[in-house]
């Protein structure tokens, strides 16, 4: 691999580990969008050789929502690892600068070959949240630093699974000690979380990567992400999908 990339998944896997935010890579080399993208496999990897597993992928940016929020206008993906998945309790002493936001989720049971697969491939839909943790200073980064920063990704949980159905307009609410604290609907996602599960597919055929059954494919934040405190009780719910809770320490 390119040496100036390598350093940069040096970097990020470091930032990581350690726990230490780091300035923007784009501050201190060059770099385009798909060279962020190896990047971004080559942390993977790192994470692969010390015995994590993919499990699925991310959308980012599916929605004006978040785009506002981060200045970025373009959707980008991420890999998810069973190491990200959240159970119910999170130490968010670990992380460096935790925000979460509410999600759409898709379980495969088919491997999805071709775009044409996906919706085909869908084994159950939940409600879930992602916790993002950019390890970049400030939680600000350009398209290219967060597509090789695996699109901000660090934990993810889930609601219980539902058979297939309609989720293109339903409402979504994260709620923080009993506090809404952001609520929208599922239709803020490209118009309807489908539709990010169809991206996901062409974007992972194109990069050589088979979706597998079992996998996860998180379509993206409804709404802006919140700080996520510690000592905190959170909870994220869609209608006809029920909730998913969290507790942090
Ligand atoms: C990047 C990740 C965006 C989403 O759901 O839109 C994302 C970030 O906001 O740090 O996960
Ligand atoms: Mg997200």
């Amino acid at each position: 691999m390119n040496p100036r990339l390598n350093a940069f998944a040096e970097t990020l896997d470091e930032a990581v580990r350690s726990r230490r935010a780091v300035p923007r890579l784009t501050d201190t080399a060059p770099l385009d969008v798909a060279e962020a993208y190896e990047v971004q496999r080559a942390v993977i990897e790192r994470r692969r050789a010390r015995g994590e597993a993919l499990i699925g992928v991310k959308m980012g940016f599916t929605s004006r929502a978040k785009m506002v929020q981060m200045g970025v206008d373009d959707v980008i993906w991420g890999l998810l690892t069973d190491a990200m998945l959240v159970e119910s309790h999170l130490d968010t002493s670990a992380l460096i600068h935790p925000r979460i936001e509410p999600e759409i989720a898709f379980l495969l049971d088919r491997p999805v070959r071709t775009p044409a697969d996906a919706v085909a491939a869908i084994g159950g839909i939940a409600v879930g949240y992602e916790v993002l943790d950019s390890r970049y200073e400030g939680f600000s980064f350009t398209l290219a630093d967060v597509v090789a920063d695996n699109a901000s990704a660090s934990g993810f949980g889930l609601g219980p699974w539902h058979a297939p159905k309609d989720v293109g307009n339903v409402g979504m609410l994260l709620e923080i000690d009993g506090r809404p604290v952001a609520s929208g609907s599922s239709a803020a996602i490209l118009g309807d979380p489908l539709r990010s599960l169809n991206a996901a597919a062409r974007l992972a055929c194109a990069a050589g990567i088979e979706l597998q059954p079992g996998w996860v494919i998180l379509a993206g934040a409804a709404t802006a992400a919140v700080p996520l405190p510690s000592g905190a009780h959170v909870r994220v719910s869609a209608a006809g999908l029920g909730h998913v809770e969290v507790t942090t320490r």
